[in-house]
């Protein structure tokens, strides 16, 4: 592992900080009798739940009820946002793009269909089809397949059953000022001892949006617009005592949406996900629970230059992406076991196209497949055992296996890879497998994790079959490499929590040693399809990169009402070969005051960032360091049993211009933004 002195500087300054603050507090630890943490310990120790406000639940207690899934997300220490726009940014785990995580809605897989990363699933849902996000660190996010950095699963939102017949619902209008960002929607549910179900809609419609105030220099972000219908409904029905059968299903359409940081938008991007699921509780003795659930998704992506006045080519590029994919579960206990096993297994196909138009009529058209008809199948077991080795330790294991394998569709797709890989051969199958385990000490008022895990991951499809993909970033064209091996990580996360009545702090720090990193390096003698593009790029293998995400958080609850909290993250990625790996968090910090009554909430904010370490070889540019201020309020108003809730706020009060480290093709992010949240709830 390469790290310079600064740096290493900046996180020994982090852990300092935080042994200070736990000496700081070692004499309050005597006085407090209540363990806190006793109860709070589950099966997935080291999981990170963020709760994704919605009218139908917490509400109050969330700066901007309507605001987008993406800016939940991105509340987690261990989640950056890459943005390429205002709309569908793309969630990096623990420092690493979207293709070394697993992505799943209720365990679902959806591959985005997009070459260019403009639709990561997290695009196709809204708040209101969701209560949580779950994120797991490294090889324990390995329950649906093979990942380095770990796993994000979106929670769908239901009611479920109640003792007494009840329907609720809400109305919610919203309004941001910053990019005329109007939202509309509706919630109902309905819930009986024998059946539920939730249905819910939303739209958004939005302008371009501004940046902050910089002179000569005009702040209105051209092709950023967005308009996004969804809808979804859920329902559930007790066959008897222990069996129950649930649908689900969402539709999300968004149209005309602009991409500042690419040189193309989009005309339509539209899902639809559907499943059925089984579940049995109690079915033996020993087992709690056996779910089973069948799914099916499909999703259309295409994108469109028209809206751009000087393109060097007219493009049309759509893609298509379906998944049919299964999974069943079992949990259960016996003794000082807690034990699940997991079965599932999908098949995707992944297909996208590119139809060049010159802008001479004379000359024809060019067509090529860019993601070449791909059938992915995957079947994999998991397992683990929670094991209360005593009141103070516990030990996970877990571990599992799997057969991957890609096979190109199209005739045409094969043969056009086979200009860079003549022996190229339609199918190609790999075995994955991960193991890992975390151990869980607690005593008095502090509890520490550490886990160590092993695992690998195949290649995503424009990785190993991607042909011809322009990174604006870094100017390439990309080509895949069906040869690629797995890529393998070990990872080692240590965290430590003390926690007293009146104040928490979380140190966490995890560390990713990987083999065979993925990574395109510039291939000279080829020219590149793109007639801007510097060169093209072919997926290769460095021998080894390191990753180190560290991040400290300190809650202090002085007075009744009142709770500071201060948070602070940072990250390093250095490859072999002396890469740089790009899009790598600096430090980056959170300072908040909230202020919260029954009906009364507010909530005062500043994050900030150093400059960030940029990856010269993938394009990245320096950003200048940059604080911002955010100021929130709520009031409830309570009319019979109905209520109104208000908030508003202002988002980057003294609007500030600025760049973060994830802005892609460093785009400016939003100025000033006044927003009105409505909710209307019975
Ligand atoms: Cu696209």
């Amino acid at each position: 592992m390469i790290v310079n002195i600064q740096d290493m500087k900046q996180i020994l300054l982090i852990l300092f900080f935080f042994s200070y603050e736990i000496s700081l507090f070692a004499q309050q630890k005597k006085d407090s009798t209540a363990n806190i943490l006793s109860d709070s310990l589950t099966i997935h120790q080291l999981d990170e739940v963020i709760v994704i406000g919605n009218p139908s639940t917490n509400y109050l207690k969330e700066n901007k009820a309507l605001g987008s899934l993406d800016s939940y997300l991105e509340r987690s220490k261990s989640i950056n946002m890459i943005r390429r726009g205002a709309y569908a940014w793309e969630p990096m785990l623990n420092g690493m793009s979207t293709e070394r995580s697993i992505l799943t809605i209720d365990g679902m897989k959806i591959f985005h269909a997009c070459t260019d990363k403009m639709d990561p699933i997290t695009s196709y849902v809204e708040n209101t089809n969701l209560s949580l996000a779950k994120i797991k660190e490294g090889q324990s996010g390995s329950e649906y397949g093979g990942t380095i950095a770990g796993s994000i699963d979106l929670i769908r939102r239901k009611t479920g059953f109640k003792q007494e017949k009840k329907l609720t619902g809400s109305a919610f209008a919203g309004f941001e000022s910053n990019n005329k960002q109007q939202i509309y929607g509706a919630t109902l549910n309905y819930s009986s001892p024998q059946f539920f179900t939730d249905i819910d809609f939303t739209y958004r419609n939005a302008k371009n949006y501004q940046s902050g105030y910089k002179s000569n220099q005009s702040n209105t972000i051209l092709y950023s617009q967005f308009t996004k219908y969804n809808i979804s409904a859920i329902t559930g029905f007790k066959i008897n005592d222990k069996q129950v059968i649930e649908a689900s299903l969402i539709y999300d359409k968004a149209t005309d949406v602009g991409y500042p940081a690419l040189p193309m938008d989009v005309s339509l991007a539209r899902a639809l996900i559907t499943s059925l699921q089984y579940t049995y509780k109690n079915p033996l003795k020993n087992i709690s629970l056996w779910e089973t659930k069948i799914y099916y998704n499909t999703i259309t992506h295409v994108m469109d230059d028209s809206h751009r006045p000087i393109v060097p080519i007219r493009m049309d590029m759509p893609g298509w992406s379906k998944t049919h994919g299964f999974y069943s579960t079992l949990a259960g206990n016996y003794t000082i076991h807690s034990f699940k096993a997991t079965l599932s297994g999908y098949l995707n196909n992944s297909l996208a196209e590119m139809t060049m138009h010159p802008n001479n009529p004379n000359e024809k058209d060019m067509f090529m497949l860019t993601w070449p008809d791909i059938n992915t199948l995957y079947t994999g077991l998991n397992v683990e055992d929670n094991i209360s080795l005593n009141e103070h330790l516990q030990l996970l294991i877990q571990g599992g296996v799997g057969i991957h394998n890609n096979k190109i569709e199209s005739e045409l797709g094969l043969n056009s890879l086979r200009l860079f890989y003549p022996d190229l051969t339609p199918q190609k199958t790999r075995i994955l497998k991960n193991i890992s385990t975390q151990l869980s000490y607690h005593h008095n008022n502090f509890l520490y994790q550490l886990g160590i895990g092993y695992g690998d991951r195949a290649p995503s499809i424009s990785e190993g079959y991607g042909f011809y993909l322009l990174n604006v970033n870094d100017n390439f064209d990309y080509i895949g490499n069906p040869n690629l091996n797995n890529e393998q990580s070990i990872n080692v996360t240590f965290s430590s929590t003390y926690n007293i009545n009146k104040f928490t702090a979380i140190a966490k720090i995890n560390y990713f040693y990987m083999i065979d990193y993925i990574i395109g390096k510039p291939k000279n003698g080829i020219p590149p399809m793109n007639i801007t593009a510097n060169g093209i790029k072919i997926y290769e293998q460095l021998n080894s990169a390191s990753i180190i995400n560290t991040s400290v958080q300190f809650k202090y609850k002085p007075f009744d009402y009142w709770t500071f909290i201060t948070d602070m993250s940072y990250r390093y990625g250095q490859g072999a070969e002396n890469t740089i790996l790009p899009l790598i968090q600096p430090f980056n910090y959170r300072l908040e005051a909230k202020f919260e009554k029954k009906s009364f909430f507010i909530d005062a904010s500043l994050n900030g960032s150093s400059k960030n370490r940029n990856s010269i070889e993938f394009g990245e540019t320096q950003k200048s360091p940059y604080a911002i201020a955010n100021l929130a309020l709520s009031k409830k108003f309570n009319i019979n049993n109905q209520h109104l809730i208000v908030k508003t706020g202002v988002e980057n009060l003294f609007n500030t211009y600025y760049i973060t480290f994830d802005d892609w093709f460093g785009i400016p992010s939003m100025g000033r933004n006044i927003y009105v949240n409505l909710i209307y709830k019975f």
